[in-house]
């Protein structure tokens, strides 16, 4: 059997559904999503195998225009992402078609031999009366047909080579990852305005035996009023925060999670390259 096997580049601007298109594509609620923009941070790695076809899918940052340091980083992983990839897919809402041409977003990305594949996404909220360009690649993650269609599409034009991954496999990240993901899915959720922005988390202690797996993390935020924010009166809103957590990685790890969590202030992080890099985002060697 000849094997088809390479990386599959999501990419595109914010809010535009790369991470709900990965986890349509992979069956499984990996990836976090949001109505909020600007969710996904670092890369997040899926890994599809099905027949022939092993598809290594990188949900990337949305393409903005960065204003700090940590936004500086994520344009910066979604750069380098896209010289790699065998496959870059440009999603872009159908109800905004046409797509601009994807180069005109990434003037300063580096090569970019990889396949480049227009998608239209949310193809369900397009309104009757208007339509895609002829030919048009499209998808809804709520019509499996339509993602199956993607995948015969990217399939076709894959490289040759042997799989790289156990099929088996869905991701690469650890847990430890996910356990920050899906805090931070929680505060996109639950949180207004900047407070989701200015916060992140970060795992101290991770231990899978015995069962329940104990997961402590502490949670940052910038200002001591958005920690206020996030505990919420009486604890409340930090025990939303948690249950939310921990019932998504109960369910991708199918066991029982004791999750505690501590909420600190560490102003300006976004901006400060060592919390940054502590916080695994690395920085154009360039900047300071
Ligand atoms: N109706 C509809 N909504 C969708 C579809 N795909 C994604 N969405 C919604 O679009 C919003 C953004 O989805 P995400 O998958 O988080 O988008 P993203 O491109 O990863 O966003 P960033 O990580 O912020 O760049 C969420 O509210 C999703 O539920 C779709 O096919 N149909
Ligand atoms: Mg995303």
């Amino acid at each position: 059997m000849t094997t088809r096997c390479g990386t599959v580049a999501l990419a595109g601007l914010p809010n535009v559904g790369k991470s709900s298109l990965l986890n349509a594509i992979l069956g499984s609620n990996l990836a976090m999503v949001s109505a909020k923009a600007q969710a996904t941070r670092l890369p997040t790695t899926g890994i599809h195998t099905a027949g022939e076809a092993q598809l290594i899918l990188l949900d990337l940052p949305g393409l903005l225009d960065p204003a700090y340091a940590m936004q500086r980083s994520m344009r910066h992983l979604a750069l380098e992402a896209l010289g790699k990839a065998d496959v870059i897919l440009h999603l872009h809402p159908a109800n905004e078609a046409p797509a601009p041409e994807f180069a005109t977003l990434v003037p300063d990305a580096p090569p970019m031999p990889g396949t480049l594949l227009t998608v239209y996404t949310k193809v369900d909220l397009l309104p009757a009366n208007q339509q895609l360009p002829q030919g048009s690649l499209a998808v809804s993650t709520s019509d499996p047909a339509s993602v199956a269609a993607l995948l015969a599409h990217i399939g076709s034009v894959l490289p040759e080579g042997p799989f790289r991954h156990d099929p088996d496999e869905i991701g690469t990240q650890p847990v430890r990852f996910f356990v920050g993901e899906y805090l931070r899915e929680a505060a996109f959720e639950l949180l207004e305005e900047e407070v989701p922005y200015s916060f992140t988390a970060e795992v101290d202690e991770f231990r899978e035996a015995p069962s329940p797996v104990y997961i402590r993390a502490t949670l940052y935020v910038e200002r001591d009023s958005q920690k206020g924010i996030v505990i919420g009166k009486g604890g409340a809103v930090l025990k939303r925060i948690g249950t939310h957590a921990r019932t998504r990685l109960e369910e991708l790890l199918g066991e029982p999670v004791y999750l505690e969590t501590w909420v600190k202030v560490l102003p300006k992080w976004r901006r400060s390259r060592g919390a940054l890099a502590r916080f695994g985002f690395p920085l154009p060697d360039e900047e300071s």
